[in-house]
């Protein structure tokens, strides 16, 4: 087992080797093999690793990230290295025809975002890094994470009760989840699209394990919706976007991150001599308005909600699952999700038993093993039950839950995700954040509480 020092050792060097495999001019890609730019969720779990033996590469990772930011606040879900060419990833430079960010003149973004989990890694990155150093890094990004969740809070508030929407599928990071099928089902399914543009992804991975051309010819129509609309989100009217743009969803995975970005973003003013205060009552009213909108108290499960229709999303993933992350989530919802944590759904390993959870209900028709974010098991995901199980005081699952883990990534290596029954290694080898976490998983447990 990992915890076994040899074992532990072993994985840990397999992690570092992974993550210093991924560096790449400057930032630290997902995976060689599919994934050739800077991600920004990723980046953040990255960091999170990184910080456990190379402090000031994952600083560097943030502040590569945060170069891309745009003048709106907003951090783009990826930041394109211009050495690439454009046929190794679509969609490219060429399709976002995004404006540089004002800190990268002629560089290139997307104009998509991902989860805010970047506050939650720059407190991470500085409970392990203290120096004079790391506290001029912290410095350097507070404003900027600060304007990241203006961004998100302001213009992306598009149902009006103060949550961030995502506009596109890639925004949530759980990308083919099905809890986007019922939202995309309005959306037109132009096959010409994948005439004009060659998908890249289907060159490197098994089509099996990748979304459908259905789902692929969706997810174009609705990045060329948003790009041809000049990336306009709800300036001065937020609750327009609704009206306009035909995919507008908030994700309970995606809030739950946003709040807790706000009070890591509490911890960091402290360490600033900034106010705490705001952060900390945002963080309240998300975890009040994601209750309130997003927990079907029938289903007793969260759900993401299509802005435009107004209906909850009738599928169970386990987005539903990670506002356990959140201190303040009311009792019920608490006991809410460890007991759909435990159902025949997902199923929480239990001491030396059985396999991280998956990303989508195992009993539901459309689970499928191995189609990513349909059904495989994540690392990312599951690190964040792993913090919210400490967080609510159930050691004992979160005990089992860091040991499926770990044994996994022992045994089969640091894959993009795992088959949810057999845990056999699915997607990208050498996948930079399920190595990350893996180290931050072998280190003695972080304190809970302050950053998430
Ligand atoms: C996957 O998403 C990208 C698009 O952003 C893709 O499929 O090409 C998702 O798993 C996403 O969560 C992740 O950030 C990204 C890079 O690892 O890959």
């Amino acid at each position: 087992m990992p915890h076994d020092v040899p074992a532990g050792r072993r994985l840990r060097r397999l992690a570092v080797q992974t993550l210093d495999g991924n560096w790449a001019r400057g930032h630290t890609v997902p995976s060689r093999q599919l994934y050739p730019h800077q991600w920004s969720w990723d980046a953040a779990f990255i960091a999170i690793g990184l910080a456990h033996y190379a402090p000031e590469r994952a600083w560097h990772d943030l502040r590569a990230l945060f170069a891309g930011q745009w003048a709106d606040g907003r951090v783009p879900h990826i930041v394109f290295d211009a050495s690439v060419a454009e046929a190794d990833y679509f969609p490219g430079p060429a399709f976002w025809r995004a404006p540089s960010p004002p800190a990268m003149p002629g560089g290139a973004t997307t104009g998509l975002v991902q989860p805010p989990v970047h506050a939650v890694a720059a407190w991470e990155v500085y409970a392990r890094d203290r120096s004079a150093a790391a506290l001029g890094h912290l410095g350097w990004l507070y404003p900027r994470l600060v304007a990241q969740q203006e961004y998100l809070l302001g213009r992306r508030n598009a149902g009006g009760a103060g949550l961030p929407a995502i506009v596109h599928p890639w925004e949530s990071g759980l990308d083919n989840s099905p809890a986007w099928d019922a939202p995309l089902t309005e959306v037109p399914v132009d096959e010409d699209l994948l005439r004009r543009y060659a998908r890249q992804d289907l060159r490197r991975a098994h089509a099996e394990h990748r979304p459908t051309d259905v789902d692929y010819c969706r997810y174009i129509h609705i990045a060329e919706t948003y790009r041809d609309s000049g990336y306009a989100d709800g300036a001065g009217d937020p609750a327009g976007l609704a009206d306009r743009h035909p995919f507008v969803v908030e994700c309970p995975n995606f809030v739950a991150l946003t709040a807790a970005a706000e009070r890591a973003l509490a911890a960091i003013a402290r360490v600033l001599d900034a106010d705490p205060a705001p952060h900390l009552d945002r963080a309240a009213a998300l975890t009040a308005a994601l209750v309130d909108r997003l927990y079907d108290p029938v289903n007793a499960t969260f759900h993401a909600l299509d802005v435009r229709t107004g209906k909850l999303s009738p599928a169970r993933c386990v987005n539903g699952l990670t506002p356990l992350i959140l201190p303040d989530l009311p009792e019920p919802a608490v006991r809410a999700i460890l007991a759909e944590g435990a159902s025949p759904r997902f199923g929480w390993p239990t001491a030396g038993r059985g396999l991280p959870l998956p990303s989508h209900d195992r009993t539901a028709p459309d689970f499928d093993p191995v189609r990513y974010w349909r059904g495989p098991s994540w690392i990312n995901i599951n690190w964040l039950l792993w913090r919210g199980l400490r967080t609510h005081g159930r050691h004992d699952l979160a005990a089992a839950l860091r040991a499926a883990m770990l044994g996994l990534i022992d045994r089969e290596g640091c894959f993009e995700y795992y088959h949810p029954d057999t845990g056999q290694g699915v997607g990208a080898a050498a996948f930079s954040w399920t190595a990350a976490l893996a180290l931050d998983l072998l280190a003695e447990p972080a304190p809970v509480g302050s950053g998430g």
